[in-house]
């Protein structure tokens, strides 16, 4: 098991809090499943991370289906401290009266836990303390009187849920590379595109995506895996459009 995930199952025992950071554009498949039956029972906050990234009507109903279900979840971006704020209160509401709150943060590879921590801890991060009587190499940051975040987020699997799950995790970024073939990813998101949204099917082509940026082996063949791999790195920075991939009924 990854030390992160080992570090928050340690320290189960003392966690009142979980937040659970799955990407908006898939908040089924990279739901954390598998946590530690203690972890489970904790009060669950749900951030829905990259909300940069995802479709922002298709992430209101996100979020107000899993309102619905009782769950506080937050649109958020992880690299904007300002877009934690609601995420930020609601953890301080919790904070009991007369004790400490301590938070664990969890959720599939990549999907932002580490710059949610950094940007909740920010400004109190000179005050993070060694709590050697929990766990050793485990750091606490002080988020505020009586709330404390585990520094190390836990990793989860994420969930092949459907047939699309694969190359939707790959293409989010949410899978080793040395799990998909780019070019395979490309394929499906194209054909994904032109079902979906047939706007945009124009501007989603590999083939011409290779040309515009001259990757043309000689002899004119395409350069396929280069350019498919830029894609995906252009896709992952927001350059082509938002999108949620999973609806949220
Ligand atoms: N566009 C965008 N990028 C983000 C957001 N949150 C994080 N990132 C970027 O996504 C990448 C991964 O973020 P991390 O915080 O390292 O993700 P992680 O979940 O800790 O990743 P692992 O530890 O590898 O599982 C980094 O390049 C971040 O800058 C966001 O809300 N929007
Ligand atoms: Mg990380």
């Amino acid at each position: 098991m990854a030390a992160g995930l080992r570090a928050v199952m340690e320290n189960a025992a003392v966690i009142d809090a979980v937040v659970e950071v799955r990407d908006a554009r898939l908040p089924r498949a990279t739901a954390a499943t598998g946590l530690h039956p203690t972890l489970a029972r904790k009060r669950r906050l749900i951030a829905l991370n990259r909300e940069d990234l995802a479709d922002p009507a298709m992430t209101d109903r996100w979020l107000a289906a899993l309102g619905r279900e009782g769950i506080d979840a937050f649109a958020t971006i992880g690299t904007h401290a300002g877009s934690l704020k609601s995420l930020r209160s609601a953890l301080f509401s919790k904070r009991p009266r007369d004790g400490r709150l301590r938070v664990a943060v969890v959720g599939a590879p990549n999907t932002g836990k580490s710059s949610i921590i950094n940007a909740l801890g920010r400004r109190k991060r000179a005050a993070a303390q060694d709590r050697a009587g929990i766990t050793r190499h485990v750091r606490w940051l002080r988020l505020a009187e009586g709330v404390d975040i585990l520094d190390t987020p836990g990793v989860l699997p994420p969930r092949i849920v459907d047939e699309a799950s694969a190359w939707q995790l790959a293409l989010c970024g949410c899978l080793p590379e040395t799990a998909y073939d780019p070019e395979e990813v490309v394929a499906h998101f194209e054909a994904w595109v032109r079902r979906n949204r047939p706007d945009k099917s124009g501007e989603i082509s590999l083939a011409s995506f290779a040309r515009q940026h001259g990757m043309i082996r000689r002899g004119g063949e395409l350069d396929g895996l280069n350019a498919a791999r830029k894609f995906i790195s252009r896709f992952r920075a927001g350059a082509f459009m938002r999108v949620t991939f999973e609806p949220s009924d």
